[in-house]
């Protein structure tokens, strides 16, 4: 089921649309009604993130964890991207997603989204399929997401620094809001057992404990030695060098402009940011962000 990304058309940027209140882009809208109706199995797993929290890193770590002892030529031969499909991506007559999906060899079958929480296809809730929700603290996110914009030419333009800071602060980005992103998954966990909402900065601190989480999550027992495997193979150097994972693959992305594995840090947005900027966005931060049990970390 290769994918042939290179007849794509990436002359021009797209731009953005509101759809259901939600800021985003025909390749993940294009598909709606068959998206929709995808036919989710008891045992499926979705892995949903705003874009830029960490997908890649969970990702890997779910299929080491489910398939790297039964069949770890998967993980060598077949990018990210083919193992984990990314259910809402459609590009007429070249990738649509929900057919990788639904083409899927594997049980469990894992399955990529970046769907705010009322896009997510109802049968997910119906067959109770257990849900991995991963967030980044704003601020390294929109600085991560903003390097993705200017290397991913099948995202809209990420204009300049200052004018993406504003856009960010406002929601126009694909997917939405960052801010109803987090909130809204958040606030799901509360009435929905079957979702593990985990923080990209807690991966950062102490991977093994978070893996050890996740083992109970799905309900895996795998043995120490496995576990160190694991942990290692997806420390930020490895998947940087990894070419399965590290999207190098993919010719819409120009890695001459920012590579896919760009820092992997808590904390970069101090790079970004002027004091002023951090300032404004900590104060529209607090009018947003009002649910001081959902917290996050900016520096570690
Ligand atoms: S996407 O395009 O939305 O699927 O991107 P996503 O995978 O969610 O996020 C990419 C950012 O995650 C960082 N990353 C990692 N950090 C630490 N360790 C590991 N193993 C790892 N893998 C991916 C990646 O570098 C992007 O963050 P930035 O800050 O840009 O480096």
């Amino acid at each position: 089921m290769s994918l042939d990304f290179s007849k794509m058309d990436v002359s021009s940027r797209p731009k953005l649309f509101d759809f259901h209140g939600v800021a985003m882009i025909p390749i993940f809208t294009a598909n709606w009604e068959n998206v929709q109706n995808f036919q989710a199995r008891p045992d499926d797993i979705l892995i949903a993130t705003y874009p830029k929290a960490g997908t890649t890193w969970v990702s890997q770590i779910l299929d080491l964890l489910y398939f790297g002892k039964t069949s770890p030529e998967r993980l060598t031969s077949l990018p990210i991207y083919e193992r984990v499909p990314f259910l809402e991506m459609t590009i007429p007559n070249l990738v649509s997603g929900k057919d990788q999906a639904d083409k899927l060899p594997t049980t469990p079958r894992l399955i990529k989204s970046h769907f705010p929480v009322q896009f997510v296809p109802k049968s997910f809730w119906e067959q109770n399929c257990r849900m991995i929700y991963v967030a980044r603290n704003a601020k390294d996110n929109m600085v991560s997401y903003y390097h993705f914009d200017c290397m991913n030419n099948v995202q809209p333009a990420a204009g300049d620094w200052n004018s993406f800071f504003q856009r960010f602060m406002e929601g126009d980005m694909v997917f939405g809001s960052w801010y109803d992103h987090v909130t809204n998954w958040w606030k799901k966990t509360q009435t929905h057992s079957n979702i593990h909402y985990m923080f990209y900065e807690d991966m950062i601190e102490d991977t093994g404990r978070e893996i050890e989480k996740l083992c109970s999550f799905i309900g895996l027992s795998p043995s120490a030695e496995e576990k160190e495997m694991i942990r290692t193979g997806v420390q930020f150097d490895n998947m940087k060098k990894n070419k399965m994972a590290n999207y190098s693959t993919l010719p819409v992305m120009d890695f001459k402009v920012s590579p896919f594995m760009r820092k992997g840090k808590v904390g970069d947005w101090k790079n970004y940011f002027t004091v002023a900027q951090n300032e404004e966005f900590d104060a529209d931060y607090k009018r947003k962000m009002k649910d001081p049990a959902l917290h996050f970390r900016c520096e570690l």
